[in-house]
């Protein structure tokens, strides 16, 4: 039997978000208990957690006193050392609040907009208290139901000023910290701006300091707008960008449903573990997901530790699709490469360009070809299934 249990090198985060949610939904109250952030670090202890992210106010409520905000870091840091658990993330709560209801860096008011500027300040302060590396930026808010209410350009400027802003201010203190923006279509908002990991890493190559900028992909959000994930991921990670990433699982054209990692499309989870792996990703794989609303806290330690344990599955099935020999196999015969093309490949030339237009090619020949993809996917498939 295979050992599935979490190790520190597998970097498995949660934020206290997710195994703190308590299972409200917009038709339905709480259905568990509230736990402090202590709590809810010792839970994550139990089932073997690397680490724990939060929002600022996750961690200090957002009226909290000095006195209490002291109390609840005590408590908090206490519990960290004594699981051994760390914050690698930290983020800033800008959805919440009435006053972010037309947004935050993108509201059409000023003050709204300064305050936002204000409240990620400090939120990037109490992170750097806890030496958080990578501090996300999700845009819940930043968005419209009307498009007369706002201007989409004015919107993305905004964005920008207020990034290159915080970036400045990052500078300014000598704090080491990087930025990892995340990508949502829609929900709070009807329609949320930079609405993709693609969006994301255009924005970014727009910014002042591009290179202290990188994105947060989301399994469910890019499911949502019925992408495929990992070919987001994997254009964030040839770009240098993947900074962080949120698994999760959504089925398309639902609500947004932070379901178990790897409980909805096994597949999808099986190459997107498979790309984070063979790449060697060492960055958090952060869970932001949360237990159904049927569950107590028990329900909640079975939801946490099946994410784990999913991916440790799938990363053991990866290993076994790169060591299948009629996988590779299939795999060599469809890169097979004659070498006889080489010539016509890499910095442009014009002898080149005139050596290619005089070359003759058997187009109907290479569109005869079967490549072999249905036994590839079938034997994908059998892996996955067990039955290989
Ligand atoms: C969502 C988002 C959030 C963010 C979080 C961190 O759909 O609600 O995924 O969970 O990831 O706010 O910035
Ligand atoms: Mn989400
Ligand atoms: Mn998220």
């Amino acid at each position: 039997m295979s050992d599935y249990s979490p190790k520190p090198e597998n970097k498995f985060t949660f934020g206290l978000w997710t195994v703190g949610n308590r299972g409200a939904d917009p038709f339905g109250s709480a259905t568990r208990e509230h736990k402090s952030p202590a709590e809810l670090v010792r839970l994550l202890g139990e089932v073997g957690a690397y680490g724990v992210n939060f929002h600022d106010n996750d961690l200090i409520p957002i009226d909290a006193t000095p006195a209490d905000r002291d109390r609840i870091i005590r408590d908090f840091k206490a519990a960290l050392s004594e699981t051994g658990i760390i914050v690698p993330m930290a983020t800033t709560n800008l959805f919440s609040e009435p006053v972010f209801k037309d947004g935050a860096f993108t509201s059409n008011d000023p003050k709204v907009r300064a305050y936002a500027l204000q409240k990620t300040m400090n939120a990037i302060d109490l992170g750097m208290e806890f030496d958080a590396k990578t501090y996300v930026f999700w845009g819940g808010r930043e968005g419209t139901e009307s498009d007369s209410s706002k201007s989409a350009v004015e919107s993305i400027k905004r964005s920008r000023e207020a990034m290159n802003f915080l970036c400045e201010y990052v500078l300014d203190k000598k704090y080491d910290l990087k930025f990892a923006l995340e990508a949502k279509p829609n929900e709070p908002r009807g329609d949320i701006y930079n609405a993709t990991t693609g969006h994301m890493l255009a924005f970014i190559g727009t910014l002042d300091h591009p290179e202290m900028v990188g994105v947060n992909p989301e399994v469910a959000h890019e499911h949502m707008s019925g992408l495929n994930f990992m070919h987001g991921v994997a254009q964030a990670w040839e770009a240098g960008k993947l900074f962080h990433i949120d698994l999760n699982d959504q089925y398309p054209g639902r609500y947004d449903q932070d379901l178990r990692f790897g409980s909805r499309d096994i597949k999808a989870a099986f190459y997107l573990v498979k790309f984070l792996e063979d790449v060697k990703y060492d960055g958090s794989r952060h869970f932001d997901a949360h237990a159904y609303r049927t569950e107590d806290y028990e329900g909640v330690k079975d939801f946490a530790r099946g994410c784990m344990r999913t991916y440790m599955i799938l990363k053991e099935k990866a290993a076994q699709f790169n060591a299948d020999k009629e996988v590779q196999a299939v795999l060599a015969e469809i890169n097979a490469n004659d070498g006889s093309t080489d010539k016509f490949f890499g910095k442009y030339s014009s002898e080149k360009a005139s050596s290619l237009k005089a070359e003759s090619f058997d187009r109907a020949a290479l569109g005869k070809r079967g490549l072999k993809y249905e036994h590839l996917d079938q034997l994908t498939i059998d892996i996955l299934l067990g039955a290989r």
